[in-house]
């Protein structure tokens, strides 16, 4: 059973609105921040902890700068499908990400590259996954994401598993999803 890009981004929604508000805000990532905190054994002043949670800081206000489209400082799940039905033309037309959005790009794989180093391991991917709720097999899905097999993923492949989790259908859909780990 194949997933559609459409079904991705709304599983998607659903995952990260972990306060189940029905809509996106920075509560949502500050839980995240906090399972991996905790996971971690890192106090609330470690540097590692106050680096993710700048990460994730940054890439949350450019993701209001992006599809708060109403500036209510959440993202409805209109405003999110919105946006990716946008990118999707943009990419779909230009074969890559836009400029524009390679800001985000960088977001995502800061927020995934826990300790910062500069690149993402199955152990922090795994710990994604936890953070946001997923329950799916990290290692599986860790597996099907990393296409040269080198047991990272760095910017570039996220970059085109980026373009893959919000095109491709049918038989060239991911094996798994980038950012919830669920198997196609
Ligand atoms: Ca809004
Ligand atoms: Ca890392
Ligand atoms: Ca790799």
């Amino acid at each position: 059973m194949a997933t559609s890009p459409v079904r991705r981004r709304q599983a998607l929604f659903l995952t990260l609105d972990q306060n189940g508000t029905g809509s996106l805000d920075w509560e949502d990532f500050a839980r995240a921040a906090e399972v991996i905190r905790e996971e971690r054994g890192w106090s609330p002043d470690h540097a590692m902890h106050q680096g993710l949670v700048h990460a994730m800081r940054e890439f949350w206000d450019e993701l209001l700068a992006r599809v708060d489209t109403d500036k209510n400082g959440r993202i409805s799940a209109t405003e999110w499908m919105q946006f990716h039905g946008s990118m999707a033309e943009e990419v779909r037309e230009l074969g890559r990400v836009p400029l524009w959005g390679l800001g985000l790009l960088q977001g995502i794989h800061a927020v995934l590259d826990i300790d910062g180093d500069g690149t993402i391991t199955p152990d922090e991917y795994a710990l994604w996954l936890r953070a946001i709720g997923s329950s799916h097999d990290a290692a599986a899905a860790f597996e099907a994401l990393d296409a040269d097999g080198d047991g990272l993923l760095g910017f570039d492949e996220i970059e085109a598993l980026y373009r893959a989790w919000l095109l491709d259908e049918g038989d060239a859909a991911p094996k798994a999803d980038l950012f919830t780990g669920a198997p196609a």
